[in-house]
């Protein structure tokens, strides 16, 4: 769902600030190496200050229903030589809470996005034409039966990443895509069974585009060291090194079931 004038002018000329200025890390995957930069855990006050403003907080209460919890944050930027993000779920983004529970994405251009002149923003599926729940609970079913290191050996997962959609959900998936235009201070929303992927920069005016991402869960969402556990066996058979290991670094303390709250969060 696309949120309008959510962000202040000062707190995204802040978010563009801290993206340009960090690095990525040096061991690029598959996936980094389709963005000119991704980076993750690179939350600054303006970030603390912009989820934990009344305003910000009352906004989404009334659109989900529950307190968020801010989690990690992330930085893209995608320029025309990129790809960028092909059809996907956040399924090891949101690997350490409970597949059925609720985890967000914040989506945040910190440049105008112009859909007939260069595209460059996400496009996405809502989930009434096409949901991720029922991958989400077949990747539970894998895990919670034993199931993890037998799929690992199959010839066909191995080939492909479990994150993307397959050819065939592709072809559906680009026939029913939302595709929005964006000013600077707007924002999208999406749940963490919506499927989408970034919308590739086409040459013009903007050399490139940068966005802000900050993933959060809702307030009732448990941890599931099992999961994470399934998820990252599951793309480290892929060949494919997980880009994060915040359910480690931030969340080890925690105990399958334990409901994740800001105190919890150990910040790295
Ligand atoms: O910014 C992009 O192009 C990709 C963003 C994305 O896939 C995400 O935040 O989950
Ligand atoms: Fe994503």
């Amino acid at each position: 769902m696309k949120l309008k004038n959510l962000l202040t002018t000062e707190a995204t000329d802040e978010l563009r600030k801290i993206t340009s200025n960090s690095r990525s890390r040096e061991e690029f995957s598959k996936y980094s190496t389709e963005f000119k930069k991704l980076v993750y855990d690179i939350e600054q006050d303006i970030t603390f200050q912009i989820y934990s403003s009344p305003n910000f907080k009352n906004t989404f209460r009334q659109l989900v229903g529950q307190e968020l919890t801010f989690t990690q944050s992330v930085g893209f930027e995608l320029t025309p030589k990129k790809k960028g993000a092909a059809w996907h779920l956040d399924t090891i983004s949101f690997s350490y809470i409970m597949p059925e529970d609720l985890g967000y994405t914040l989506w945040i251009p910190l440049d105008p996005i112009k859909t007939r002149e260069q595209h460059g923003g996400i496009a996405y599926v809502p989930r009434k034409a096409y949901s991720g729940d029922a991958y989400f609970f077949l990747l539970d079913q894998v895990v919670k039966n034993g199931k993890v290191d037998e799929v690992c050996q199959f010839e066909d997962f191995k080939r492909s990443n479990f994150q993307y959609a397959s050819q065939m959900e592709e072809i559906a998936l680009e026939s029913c895509k939302v595709e929005h235009d964006f000013e600077v201070g707007d924002a999208l929303l999406l749940d963490k069974f919506v499927w989408h992927k970034s919308c590739p920069l086409k040459e013009g005016t903007l050399p490139s585009r940068k966005a802000y991402v900050m993933r959060f869960v809702g307030s009732h969402s448990r941890y599931s060291k099992a999961f994470l556990d399934g998820m990252y066996s599951l793309i480290r058979a892929t060949g494919e090194e997980p880009q994060t290991t915040f359910g480690y670094k931030a969340l080890a303390h925690l105990k399958d079931g334990d409901p994740i709250s800001e105190e919890l969060i150990v910040k790295t």
